[in-house]
């Protein structure tokens, strides 16, 4: 199996509530190595460019009001598989789909409020961390 990097956000919904210690504990435990982290807080119009793709969603103008409402945690993780394994541990992007032992199914509310990002593939999760972490901000081990 390759070795992947992957985006990983907690979303303002997951921050608010404390969970940002567990959700990482998670990672960890699952051979994720966190080789980038930070806290940001989200303008408008980063939060814009980030979901660019889904701009002409009927939900775009709720996402991005919901991701910049408050703090936000990125972080880039590394291991095997590690794009798929963080989407697994994440959850069904729908929490009242999402089974009881992922980050979305124990902490998530809402569609719109789902605890976390996780990067889909290879070349956005490249995109994605690139976004956040330029291209020396990562401590790879
Ligand atoms: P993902 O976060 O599981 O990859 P995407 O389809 O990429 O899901 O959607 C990005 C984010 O947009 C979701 O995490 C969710 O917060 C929001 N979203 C997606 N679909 C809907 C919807 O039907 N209603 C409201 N928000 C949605």
């Amino acid at each position: 199996m390759a070795v992947e990097r992957t985006l990983s956000i907690i979303k303002p919904d997951a921050v608010a509530k404390n969970v940002v210690g567990e959700i990482l504990s998670r990672f960890e435990k699952a051979d994720l190595r966190i080789i980038g982290a930070r806290m940001v807080h989200l303008s408008r119009e980063d939060a814009e460019k980030f979901y660019a793709v889904h701009s002409e969603r009927p939900f775009f103008d709720a996402l991005v009001s919901f991701m910049i409402s408050g703090p936000v945690m990125v972080q880039a993780l590394e291991g095997e598989n590690a794009i798929a394994k963080n989407r697994d541990l994440m959850g069904a992007t729908n929490p009242k789909e999402a089974e009881a032992g992922t980050i979305r199914g124990d902490f998530a509310e809402s569609i719109d409020a789902n605890a976390v990002h996780g990067s889909d593939a290879p070349e956005t999760a490249e995109q994605e961390i690139a976004f956040f972490f330029g291209q020396d901000g990562l401590c790879p081990r």
